[in-house]
């Protein structure tokens, strides 16, 4: 049932950038000569030295290396602006939805240009300099794109951080980065919520390592009281105001860094993922027309924040590459109530509409009501992103969000790479529910054992990717071995994605989720290894294990098992309190759905744990446990089983 296979309809294809006849002639193509390919890709940008070299990639640990367009010059921000000012100069680029329905703004390319020059101008004042890094702490509102485009215009490299980060996530991404500049808001909105983001920022600026923060920023955004410490605390509308509308943009080398992002991994701390300016952009323009399909008219949705890299890829740089209109929303899909996204898509006339499958779930258990009292006629394509889709939720994105007329692009890829790298290309190939289906071109997938062994045919496996792309990171921000060890040792030659993947026996790839130590919550990556570091943070606790569990509309829980020390007695309280203690250490997007008492972990003799045992645990499998002979006390795991029950 779930290999159903869905064509696009005729009048789709016959009208898509890419049509059924030309994915196999140009895959091919992308392949066989993959610079050849990517050059003549590459010249949809306006560079202001045309790149003549453009890949040099080698994968082997000893000489590794991987550089796109490396002689090339051009600025990001002109390519997102300034070159549609010609033609477009009065076209909408940013359609903003505020959490308020009554709150709503377009701003136009010449607008855009205008904002972004002013702030930049502002930054090169107050000394920021190119290479130098800022953090972004803020809301989803149109500063939030000045920000980021103005840094690109200085040369400068922004970290953005998810609003929803605690003050101690935001100072170790603040000191690992050594941000000269922290750009906020007084407060962020979100169903009617008020968020405290300027008090975060200050509380973060008291902890170790960050006293590299010379000057913060703040926009006002809900007017709320605020504590300006004189002089590193401005208003942004202080410093902006009067500066000249044009801005001298900085000549970057395709290879410069462009931003850094912070994201989990199965070990130790978040990396700072680093993409550079002319690989990156060329790849997730590109990826953004093909995919979704864009033509001149389109207005595009997508739902992400920009604090995660599809915030970045595909709400902010690839659609303004493309000079289209993009919609950033503020709020969130059930205030003032469940009908929102559907609200939105009417009032703005959405034609391409990209978010999550955990919206999905959580909207497809309100019913169809709300979804078909809404026109949606403008809707021509739908998107997902973040985790695996079930069929179910396919089905009713397809045939509810969709009325069976949309294809769904379900897209495959990481914040390490940039852009889309499984996708279907919505008039080209045809859907099954639940499949990212193909390679974009020029990404060579393939699935390998624990062993490392190329597995051929219909079979299933880890994923990995054989050759780079443009739109690939280039290093860990400050541990470049950390890099090579994280994704290119475990498979010497090859990229290793963490994800597990099914080949089907018509070639669709199928996702099967994380196989390391990353849990996805709502398509956010949390590391297990954070979570542990929190817990044990606590004073009351000895040791503690956090596994991922199946979960109806997270797609992933966060399930903890807590030792306490000797002497401390286990009770609800205690743990109502660390389950609160998580959520202030990383943010509530961490927050343990379930937290079981273990007297002891179930630990090999070499004292690992056995996180397979404590999975099935949790997932109240305990006739999947498999073989336990290894463990050091085999004994923990039926005091385990019976304190699940007791939880
Ligand atoms: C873009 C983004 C990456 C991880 C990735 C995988 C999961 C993303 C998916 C998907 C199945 C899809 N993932 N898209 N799994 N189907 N269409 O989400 O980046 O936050 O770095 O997460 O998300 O497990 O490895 P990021």
């Amino acid at each position: 049932m779930s290999d159903s296979i869905h064509p696009a309809s005729t009048s789709f294809t016959d009208a898509a950038n890419i049509k059924p006849d030309d994915y196999e002639r140009l895959y091919r193509e992308s392949v066989e000569d993959n610079a050849g390919f990517w050059g003549r890709i590459g010249e949809r940008l306006e560079w202001f030295t045309k790149p003549t070299r453009i890949k040099d990639v080698s994968y082997a640990v000893e000489d590794f290396r991987i550089r796109w367009y490396e002689d090339g010059e051009l600025n990001v921000s002109v390519n997102c602006i300034d070159r549609h000012l010609g033609e477009r100069g009065d076209k909408t680029a940013i359609i903003w939805e505020g959490d308020d329905p009554a709150d709503s703004r377009r701003i136009s390319y010449r607008e855009l240009h205008a904002e972004v020059c002013k702030l930049a101008n502002a930054l090169r004042n107050l000394g920021v300099k190119r290479g130098d890094r800022v953090t972004l702490y803020l809301p989803m509102i149109p500063e939030t794109a000045y920000a980021m485009l103005a840094c690109t215009r200085i040369g400068a490299v922004h970290s953005v951080v998810f609003g929803g980060f605690s003050p101690d996530a935001i100072a170790g991404r603040i000191a690992d980065c050594g941000s000269k500049l922290v750009i906020t808001a007084d407060e962020g909105l979100r169903g009617g919520k008020k968020v405290p983001l300027k008090k975060n920022v200050d509380e973060a600026l008291t902890r170790a390592g960050t006293n590299c923060v010379e000057t913060v920023l703040v926009v006002k955004r809900t007017g709320g009281a605020v504590d300006m410490q004189m002089p590193r605390d401005r208003w942004y509308e202080a410093v902006v105001d009067g500066q000249p509308e044009a801005c001298e943009p900085e000549r970057m080398g395709a290879e410069d860094p462009l931003f850094i992002l912070y994201t989990s991994g199965s070990t130790g701390q978040p990396k700072g993922v680093l993409h550079t300016t002319g690989g990156y952009l060329v790849y997730a323009s590109y990826t953004h027309e093909c995919i979704f399909d864009l033509k001149e008219d389109d207005v595009y949705w997508c739902t992400a924040d920009v604090g995660w890299v599809t915030g970045h890829s595909y709400l902010l740089y690839g659609p303004l590459a493309n000079g289209a209109t993009t919609v950033m929303f503020e709020g969130v899909p059930n205030h003032p109530d469940i009908g929102r996204f559907w609200d939105v898509v009417d009032k703005h006339g959405v034609t391409l509409f990209y978010t999550a499958p955990t919206a999905i779930r959580a909207l497809m258990r309100e019913g169809e009501e709300p979804v078909r009292k809404r026109s949606r006629k403008s809707l021509r394509l739908l998107g997902s992103v973040g985790e695996p889709i079930n069929p179910e939720a396919w089905r009713w994105y397809h045939e509810v969000v969709g009325d069976s007329r949309c294809p769904i692009v379900d897209t495959w890829w990481q914040t390490e790479t940039g852009g889309i790298l499984i996708t279907p290309l919505p008039g080209a190939i045809p859907q099954k529910p639940g499949s990212a289906t193909k390679p974009f071109f020029g990404i060579q997938p393939a699935i390998v054992d624990a062993e490392g062994n190329t597995k051929d045919g219909a079979t299933e496996g880890n994923l990995v990717i054989l050759d780079s792309w443009p739109g690939q990171m280039r290093t860990v921000f400050g541990d470049h071995q950390r890099f090579i060890d994280t994704y290119f040792k475990t498979y010497p030659g090859r990229y290793f994605t963490g994800d597990g993947c099914r080949r089907d026996e018509d070639g669709y790839y199928w996702i099967t989720g994380r196989v390391d130590d990353v849990i996805n919550v709502s398509g956010h990556r949390i590391g297990t290894a954070e979570v542990e570091s929190a817990l044990v943070a606590h004073e009351k606790v000895a040791e503690a294990a956090v596994v991922g569990c199946p979960h109806d509309i997270k797609g992933q829980g966060i399930y903890a098992y807590v030792t306490l020390n000797a002497g401390e007695e286990p009770s609800d309280e205690l743990r109502k309190e660390l389950v609160q203690w998580v959520r202030k250490e990383i943010g509530p997007i961490a927050t343990p759905d379930h937290l079981q008492w273990a007297p002891g972990l179930p630990k090999t003799r070499s004292g690992k744990i056995m996180r397979r045992i404590l999975r099935k645990i949790a997932e109240n499998a305990p006739d999947q446990l498999g073989d336990t002979s290894t463990l050091a006390d085999p004994g923990v795991v039926n005091s385990l089983l019976e304190g699940r029950m007791n939880r």
